[in-house]
């Protein structure tokens, strides 16, 4: 792969749009369970995704309600590091809280 383009499933990507090109971002989804208390939820949307209390209420209440819902949207590396430390977080505290990632 040269340079000046750059192959991606079809796409040609001319320099000045390699350039200009903002990052590919992923939603961080948050999964309800029957287990993991609305308390330790609330701690990880303040801590791992920055919410502040009001927000991370809606947040863990609207996940509880429809069975899943966005943290956060990141670039990949980061999503990726906000997964792990969820499920080690949940890990640590002997809970079964799951999230996962998509394109956003
Ligand atoms: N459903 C959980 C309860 O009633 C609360 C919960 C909310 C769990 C969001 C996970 O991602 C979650 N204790």
């Amino acid at each position: 792969m040269g340079d000046f383009e750059e192959q991606t499933d079809g796409d040609i990507l001319t320099k000045q749009e390699i350039e200009t090109k903002e990052p590919p971002m992923f939603k961080v989804i948050l999964l309800n369970d029957d287990y993991t208390t609305m308390e330790f939820v609330i701690l990880v949307l303040q801590s791992v995704f920055r919410k502040q209390a009001e927000e991370a209420q809606s947040v863990m209440i609207s996940v509880h309600e429809k069975g899943a819902g966005v943290a956060g949207v990141y670039t990949k590396e980061i999503a990726e590091t906000k997964v792990a430390t969820v499920h080690h977080l949940a890990t640590q505290n002997e809970y079964p809280l799951k999230c996962s990632m998509e394109a956003a």
